[in-house]
């Protein structure tokens, strides 16, 4: 599968410990899996390197044996240690130039953007996705900003040739108007690991898609 295959998928899965209901994110991580998942990115800002190292190892293997793609949010290093398929980077982290350099072309680079001017400029440095949002006010990520609201997703779908991920307060409730303006790539992190039944909770996200 090249990476825009890998791309097109509806749910994009992240993880996130602390909202995870004292379930590991290796125990979460298997549940995505066997709820059919394809794309799945670690997130933990407060861990230790090594310990995350170790983590991410194991969810490497996990993810590799089923076919998922494994994505690394801000850490290059641990990405390239564990040979992840790619990085989820923001405006402010390594510039995404450096970062193609050092993971080659066939790896996949996500950029986070908030406006049209930021998502020309993903475009034009040759991100493979950018992230959109946050569509909805969220408390899961620290010194979030303003949601930028469903008119910056409507201006990327009529707009913009480059697959995108809709993130930031996308719940079951609101999922619908995210999907109907032509969101075909939905993060939710909270919604998913915070759910008890994680399977049955995206069956029935599943379910409010088609
Ligand atoms: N980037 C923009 S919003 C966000 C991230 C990582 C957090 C989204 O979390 P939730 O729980 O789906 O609102
Ligand atoms: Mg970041």
């Amino acid at each position: 599968m090249n990476k825009k295959e890998r791309l097109s998928t509806d749910l994009y899965c992240i993880t996130a410990e602390k909202f995870s209901l004292g379930r590991s994110n290796i125990e979460v991580v298997k549940e995505m899996i066997d709820a059919g998942i394809k794309i799945i990115q670690y997130r933990e800002k407060k861990k230790k390197m090594l310990y995350k190292y170790q983590e991410c190892k194991r969810l490497r293997e996990m993810t590799k044996e089923a076919g998922v793609s494994f994505i690394i949010n801000d850490d290059i290093h641990l990405a390239m240690a564990i040979d992840a398929d790619g990085v989820h980077i923001g405006q402010e982290d390594l510039p995404l130039e450096e970062v193609r350099r050092l993971l080659g072309k066939d790896k996949i680079i996500g950029l986070s953007t908030h406006s049209p001017q930021e998502a020309a400029d993903a475009v034009k440095r040759g991100a493979d996705y950018i992230g959109v949002g946050p569509i909805f006010k969220t408390n899961t990520k620290e010194d979030v900003c303003d949601p930028v609201g469903l008119e910056y997703l409507e201006y990327v779908v009529e707009n913009l040739d480059i697959p995108f991920v809709a993130i930031g307060g996308i719940k079951e409730h609101n999922v619908d108007q995210v999907w109907k303006l032509g969101g075909r790539c939905i993060c939710m992190v909270t919604e998913i690991v915070g759910a008890e039944y994680i399977k049955a909770k995206i069956r029935s996200i599943r379910e409010k898609l088609n």
